[in-house]
This record gives structure tokens, C-alpha cells and sequence, in this order.
């Protein structure tokens, strides 16, 4: 090993350990162990240029490994990132610092995907290689042509996403993704040997990636196995057989390096053993100038790059900055003009149809429901292996990975990624959306099959609180449309939403159409709006989402024939309405003494709309196997009853 090798890779070390030991909290064993796999990427490979981190065909390197945050962070500062000084470093876990406990997204900081849950990176890195054969495919391969390196642990490889992720990348053959697998055979319980007995290389290779196995302290080896994959036809896996905590004479190898500080006496000796005579957050000029060289080479690179780009920019941004106003105004015309009796998952195939007749950056797909989610139209073709030139992604059953796989494909540039499956496996889905929505990622997830309206599929199909589930999740709109109209109006708002994911809650049933007259305006961005009322003057106000909007209007006519007057309010978006201003929010809320909710899922959520002596009509119990008008029967979700309920207070 060169000296010069080893010096840059004990940069990374001690600036790791010593910020873990001043925060008093943290991970040293990983940044330790990977420091020579690292050091030999960013001194010889990675593609990228810290004066502009967005540069877009820099390579990626994602930590899936996110508790190793301090490896990410060290070499962000060494090869010269404005966005993470040694101040930041010595600031390590503490408030507002850029150098959070785990790594967090932030554009334009070098910081590509926000890591933590384990095995989330390796999803996140095939939408990142997935994005750059799509882009290559449509721009050519001197505009978008790079590498996405990820490392990952054994925990992350023993996450289910990433059988899932890996599978797909395998089959899609994506050759330009490189997986660095961070193989100590240690994680917190002790040796993985407690747990797991996998064959990394037949999975790896059943897979279709190839399978390259190196001493991980090897600086030799390291090199060769990079310059092998340079020119890689599979994905590939580089398995680095490392020593957790290397260098540490008492805790190298063992779980007790993984994730609390090493101590002062212990970092004493590390000093010692590596030979590195420096003070806590000293780098020597000479060693942080070589990493800051290794920085400066990507300014070049992007330079030459980009007098290319610069003659297809123009294209580029067209494609990537369509705007759709004009076509849902028609489409929404349209629907008015031919009202029919539709289930939302068809409205919304309708307006994806429409949307693709202008050239767009929308990459869509399901989880084997293609057919059920409505989500592929003709004017879809699927993405296949070697063959990138389609804008339909088929995940296979593989939910969990096609929503880590969006955040990729969303993390990458302008992609629009929206996929499907059915609302009840959101559960599948959620650790994948909880990201979306903290990285504030534009992803859209079409979940059909929203409520026991699906019928005869029984309680295992049918969602009852995954609706307050995901409501329950920050910057997350859950969009529940009650007709074609509305199914429109949240699609644009979703696709315009810059910094919100969505989720688009579906009926399989066919519903009626609750608007009939064409609105200018989009009344589902208020989140919530009047949609009927039977009197000047109210005594009752009706809340209702998707399909149950229909239900409250039927309600509302046959209490009118009592006298009792109601307004009907539709509520699309919970989340949207609770953000309008106050007067408007009173005036939805306040005009009546009494209040009721009906949606066909957990009732709790409506309180806050009905209060606590407000009735809300749904299901809190799970649903059944029948057609679906029987079920709705047996939960009380018929106007009659609902009438009768409402007549005797609530009884
Ligand atoms: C989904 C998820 N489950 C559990 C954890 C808690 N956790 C953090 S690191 C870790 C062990 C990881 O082991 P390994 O990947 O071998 O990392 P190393 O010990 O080599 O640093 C666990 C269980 C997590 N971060 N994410």
C-alpha cells in the first residue's frame, strides 16, 4: 500500500472517528473499514465536480450504509464541497448541521439521496442507473453517460428492498451501476453468521450481476477491480472483504466498533497503530491538497461536457419542463361533455392518455398491476433489458423497491416517476414514501383498489386505515378524487406540486359523476369545497371523500325531504385543505351546529372536521368478501341508514 494511499485514506478515518468522539454519538467501525474502497473511487474513478454538485452527468455515489454518515461527510469536506466545512464536521449530529446523524438530502450539496433505513440506497441507486440509461437512450450517450456507485452493508443486503432492487437491476441489465458491498461480516448483534448463511455470489449472479470478491484493505486490488468495471456489461458487485473498525487494536472486527464512539484511549492507540501524528481535525496541508486536486479534475471533465450539452440544452429543458395546463383544461371540458359513470382509476388512465400526447419526462409503471392501476396507456412501451427507450417500467411484484426505485428516478434529474399498485399495499410501500415525502420529492403514487368498493378480493384487499396511515405522514398529499373531474384536477396538482409526493387513492367501482359543469378553476387544489347545498341556510354539514361523495349527496337530498338542510363539502386532500387560510377553512367548517363524515375507511382522522359530537360514518373493523354493495350494507354506508342515524342524533 502507497503511503500516499494510506495518508488520504486516514484522512477519512480520523476525521470519522474524532467527530463521532466529539459528538459523544455515531458510527466509526464502517467509515474505517471503507476508507481504502473510497479513497481509490474518488482519487481515480468518480466523475464529479464539487464547484457544482447537480453537474448532471456526474457519477453517483450513494451510502446506502447511511449510519456511516462520517465517511460521506469527510469526503465531501476533503475533495473540496462547499456544502460541509470542518466546521460542519466538527458540528457532527448537532442541531441544523449539514452533517446529520445520517445522511439527509439536500440539493446541490453532494449529499444524493437521504440513507438511514437499510437497503433504501440500493433502490434509490437503480433508479439513479435507470434514469441515466433512459436519458441516454433519449438525449444520446455524450449528454448522459455515468457510473452510480453504491455502498452497501450487510444489512442492507440483507434487507428484503434489496432483493428486490437487485433483482430488477440484474434483470434490466443496468452495467453502468456498481455495487461496493461493505462485506465485514459484522453488524450490531455481533457476526452476521447469527443470522445469515446467503451465498452473496450464486444470489449476485442469479441475479445477472457479476461478482468481483477483493481485499477491502487492498489498495492494488481495489484499483483493479474499478478499472475492471469501467467497461462492465452486467451490473456489478465489488464484495470488499473489510475489517469493521480497521486500525482499532481493540475493537477492529468486532460489533463494538460499529456504531458508539471508539473512546479517547482507544482512538489513542489508533493514532498510534496508523501512524497518523495529527490533532483532532488536523488534515496536513499536503494531504488536504491532494484530495482537493482529486476535486479540481471534474471541473475539466464538465467543462469539455458541457459545450456539448449546451447545443441540446434547449431540448433537454423543453422535454423536461412540459406544461400540461392547456390539456387537463380540455380534458377536463371534455369529461363534461360526455359525463359517464367511471371508476377513478379509469379517469385517471384518461388523463394519463391525454398527458402523453405532448413529449414529457413522466416515466410510469406498476407492480404487476399495469392492468389494475390503469397506469399504462397506449401510448406506453415498456422498458426492457438493453433496451431503454420506453417510458413504462413493468417492477414486477416488487413494490418496496419500485417506490425506492422512483426516489432514484426522482433524486436523478427531472424524471417524473409515478407507479402503481393496489392502496392496501402501500404498506408494502411505505418506508419508500415516508422518504419521498422528507427528500420532498415529486413522486406519484397511483394506489387503486381504495376501499372495500373493490368487493369481492375480502379484508386481505381491502384498505381501512392506510388512508389515515398515510395521512398521518408529513408533506405527503393523499389525494382521494370522487370523479373524473376530480381525478383531473389532483393529477395537476400532484404534477405541479414541486416539493410533494402524492398518493392517488383510486375506486375500482364506477362512480357518478358528482361535477357536472366544467370549472375553470381547480377546486381540488382548496382541498376541500362545497359541492352541494340544499338550502340557503344549513343545520348540517356533510363530509365526504371518493366514492363516498356520491353517498352524502344522496343523504343530503333525502334529508331535505325532512327539512333538514345540508351542505355537502368534498374533501380530496385533507392535507391541502388544512393548509387554506382560516376564513376560508371557517367557512367551510363553522357554518353549522351539527357535522358528519362518511369515507369507507378508519373513522378517527374526521374528527378534526366533525368534532367530538360529529358522527363519522366508516369502518373500523375490517371489511369482508361480497359485492361490494353488500358490504357497504353491512358497515351502515347506505343513504338510508346514514338518514336514519342521523334523524335519531347518532344512535
Ligand atoms: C431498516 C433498518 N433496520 C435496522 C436499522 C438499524 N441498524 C443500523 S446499522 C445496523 C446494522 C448494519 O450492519 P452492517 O450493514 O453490517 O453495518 P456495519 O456493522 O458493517 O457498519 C442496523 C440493524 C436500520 N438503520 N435500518
Amino acid at each position: 500500500m502507497s503511503t500516499l494511499h494510506k495518508d488520504l485514506s486516514n484522512a477519512i478515518r480520523f476525521l470519522s472517528i474524532d467527530a463521532v468522539e466529539r459528538a459523544n454519538s455515531g458510527h466509526p467501525g464502517m467509515p474505517m473499514g471503507m476508507a481504502d474502497v473510497v479513497t481509490v473511487l474518488f482519487k481515480n474513478f468518480l466523475k464529479f465536480n464539487p464547484k457544482n454538485p447537480n453537474w448532471l452527468n456526474r457519477d453517483r455515489f450513494v451510502l446506502s450504509a447511511g449510519h456511516g454518515s462520517m465517511l460521506l461527510y469527510s469526503l465531501l469536506y476533503l475533495t473540496g464541497y462547499k456544502s460541509i466545512s470542518l466546521n460542519d464536521i466538527k458540528n457532527f449530529r448537532q442541531l441544523n448541521s449539514i452533517c446529520a446523524g445520517h445522511p439527509e438530502y439536500h440539493s446541490g450539496t453532494g449529499i444524493e439521496t437521504t440513507t438511514g433505513p437499510l437497503g433504501q440506497g440500493i433502490a434509490n441507486a437503480v433508479g439513479f442507473a435507470l434514469a441515466e440509461e433512459i436519458l441516454k437512450e433519449k438525449f444520446g450517450k455524450k449528454i448522459f453517460d455515468h457510473k452510480t456507485y453504491v455502498l452497501a452493508g450487510d444489512g442492507c443486503l440483507m434487507e428484503g428492498i434489496s432483493h428486490e432492487a437487485l433483482s430488477i437491476a440484474g434483470h434490466l441489465n443496468l452495467k453502468n451501476l456498481v455495487m461496493l458491498f461493505d462485506n465485514n461480516s459484522i453488524s450490531i448483534d455481533g457476526p452476521t453468521n447469527l443470522a445469515v448463511s446467503d451465498n452473496y455470489k450464486k444470489r449476485l449472479n442469479s441475479y445477472g450481476w457479476d461478482y468481483i470478491k477483493i481485499d477491502g484493505h487492498n489498495e492494488r486490488q481495489i484499483y483493479k477491480a474499478l478499472k475492471k468495471v469501467q467497461k462492465a456489461k452486467r451490473p456489478t458487485v465489488i464484495s470488499c472483504i473489510t475489517k469493521i473498525g480497521y486500525g482499532s487494536p481493540n475493537k477492529s472486527g468486532s460489533e463494538s466498533a460499529h456504531g458508539s464512539p471508539l473512546g479517547k484511549d482507544e482512538i489513542k492507540l489508533v493514532r498510534k497503530k496508523l501512524k497518523w501524528n495529527y490533532e483532532p481535525f488536523e488534515i496536513p496541508k499536503k494531504i488536504l491538497n491532494i484530495w482537493r486536486e482529486t476535486g479540481i479534475k471534474g471541473e475539466k471533465i464538465e467543462e469539455n461536457w458541457k459545450k456539448i450539452y449546451n447545443k441540446k440544452k434547449q431540448e433537454i429543458d423543453s422535454v423536461f419542463s412540459v406544461n400540461f395546463s392547456n390539456t387537463f383544461k380540455n380534458e377536463k371540458e371534455k369529461a363534461i361533455k360526455n359525463l359517464e359513470a367511471l371508476a377513478t382509476r379509469k379517469s385517471s388512465e384518461k388523463i394519463l392518455t391525454a398527458l402523453y400526447e405532448k413529449k414529457n419526462i413522466l416515466i410510469g409503471g406498476s407492480a404487476d398491476l399495469a392492468g389494475s392501476n390503469n397506469t399504462k396507456t397506449k401510448y406506453h412501451q415498456a422498458i426492457k433489458k438493453n433496451n431503454f427507450k420506453g417510458n413504462y417500467i413493468h417492477y414486477g411484484v416488487r413494490e418496496h423497491a419500485m417506490c425506492g426505485i422512483m426516489n432514484g428516478l426522482a433524486l436523478h434529474s427531472k424524471i417524473i416517476p409515478y407507479g402503481g399498485t393496489f392502496l392496501i399495499f402501500s404498506d408494502y410501500c411505505k418506508p419508500s414514501i415516508r422518504l419521498s415525502a422528507l427528500m420532498k420529492l415529486k413522486v406519484i403514487y397511483v394506489m387503486t383498489h381504495d376501499s372495500i368498493g373493490l368487493g369481492e378480493d375480502g379484508p386481505t384487499h381491502q384498505p381501512i386505515e392506510q388512508l389515515t396511515g398515510l395521512r398521518s405522514i408529513p408533506n405527503l398529499n393523499v389525494f382521494r378524487p370522487a370523479d373524473t373531474t376530480e381525478t383531473m384536477e389532483c393529477w395537476e396538482i400532484a404534477l405541479k406540486n414541486l416539493n410533494t409526493p402524492s398518493v392517488l387513492a383510486l375506486t375500482r367501482q364506477k362512480l357518478n359523476p358528482v361535477r357536472k359543469k366544467f370549472d375553470k378553476e381547480n377546486k381540488c387544489s382548496l382541498g376541500a369545497y362545497e359541492i352541494l347545498r340544499t338550502n340557503e341556510n344549513v343545520e348540517l354539514t356533510i363530509f365526504a371523500s371518493g366514492s363516498e361523495v356520491n353517498l352524502a349527496i344522496e343523504v343530503s337530498h333525502k334529508l331535505a325531504t325532512e327539512n333538514t338542510y345540508s351542505k355537502v363539502i368534498s374533501v380530496p386532500c385533507q392535507e391541502i385543505f388544512d393548509k387554506q387560510k382560516e376564513n376560508y377553512k371557517n367557512k367551510i367548517l363553522d357554518e353549522s351546529e351539527h357535522k358528519i363524515s362518511i369515507e369507507a375507511g378508519t373513522t378517527d382522522i374526521w374528527k378534526k372536521y366533525v368534532g367530538k359530537k360529529g358522527i363519522s360514518f366508516g369502518l373500523n373493523d375490517f371489511g369482508k368478501s361480497a359485492p361490494y354493495k353488500d358490504i357497504y350494507k353491512l358497515f351502515n354506508l347506505t343513504s338510508d341508514e346514514i338518514v336514519k342515524i342521523v334523524e335519531r342524533g347518532g344512535k
